[in-house]
């Protein structure tokens, strides 16, 4: 656990396979089957499903990590038995059910990467908002070499972060990007040494954190579905969010305070 996160009460307390716990407005969710390299089975992905949709009432940021030597080894192959084609189907949407619960919930969530990072724990990162990857991050997608196809929205959200020329090489060769090159072909937008990824999580949840709550909706459930839209319908819908975060209290008194000297100026990272 990080230091001064306390583990988490109630319904959160008894998900087995996640550690889940908090310090003020911060939640961290760690997969927890490392015996498993917390392959995803079907037990897993409904406790995701339940956590995201039962955050503590504070939570303004999830930060999410994998216990033991990787993050996620992607689907729970051993739970992959030949099924009726709709029973397959909804197994697939159940997998979409959870991970559009992180991508569009309550709050912005940071996934924190190291090892193994393939197939669907690469589906459940890139539904997540952002992602930082340690030195020992690699990324995979061996549901091509396994004779199966991406089933938890890899198709969606994966090409609209790395582009469908590299997600296609993934697939039909096996490729595995390493941490760098996961950063550099768009998988990862913060790169840190092995052991400080939680650090870094934890330093950007904070800032996420300090953010008016309608910051955090605009950018989670306006800016994707504009990004979809046809560039005069994106524009329209730019200016209807715009107008009703400009116009909420927050806004007017964080305008005021900068107006007046007491808000921090923009200035370079260090
Ligand atoms: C598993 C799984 C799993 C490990 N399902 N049991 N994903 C994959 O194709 C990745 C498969 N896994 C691996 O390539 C490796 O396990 C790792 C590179 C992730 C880790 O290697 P390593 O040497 O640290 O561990 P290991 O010895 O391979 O595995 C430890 C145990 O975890 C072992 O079980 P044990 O009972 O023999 O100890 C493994 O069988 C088990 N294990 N990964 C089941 N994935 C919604 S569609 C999404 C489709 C996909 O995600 S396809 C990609 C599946």
């Amino acid at each position: 656990m990080i230091a001064d996160f306390v583990p988490a009460e109630g319904l959160l307390a008894t998900l087995d396979l996640l550690q889940v716990s908090l310090r003020g407005p911060v939640l961290h969710l760690r997969l927890n089957r490392p015996a498993k390299r917390n392959a995803i089975n079907d037990t897993l992905i409904q406790q995701l499903h339940t956590a995201f949709l039962n955050l503590p009432e504070q939570t303004k940021a999830v930060l999410i990590s994998g216990e033991g030597d990787h993050f996620c080894a992607g689907l729970d192959l051993s739970e992959l038995v030949q099924r009726e084609i709709h029973a397959a189907v909804l197994h697939s949407r159940m997998w979409h059910a959870a991970f559009e619960a992180v991508q569009f919930g309550h709050v912005p969530v940071i996934a924190v990467l190291h090892g193994a990072v393939v197939g669907g724990g690469l589906e459940l990162a890139a539904s997540c908002h952002i992602r930082v990857a340690e030195d020992s991050a690699y990324f995979g997608l061996p549901e091509g070499q396994r004779g199966i196809f991406v089933g938890g929205g890899g198709s969606v959200r994966i090409p609209r972060l790395m582009g469908v020329a590299r997600m296609t090489d993934m697939m039909l060769t096996g490729r595995v990007f390493d941490a760098d090159e996961g950063e550099r072909a768009g998988l990862v937008q913060y790169r840190v040494a092995s052991g400080e990824g939680l650090a870094k999580g934890l330093a950007l949840a904070e800032k996420i954190a300090s953010n008016s709550p309608m910051t955090a909706f605009a950018v989670m459930h306006a800016l994707p579905r504009i990004v979809e839209q046809a560039p005069a319908e994106g524009l329209f819908t730019e200016s209807l969010m715009a107008a009703a975060a400009a116009n909420t209290p927050e806004a007017q008194d964080r305008l005021r305070a900068f107006l007046e000297g007491r808000a921090g100026k923009v200035v370079k990272s260090s």
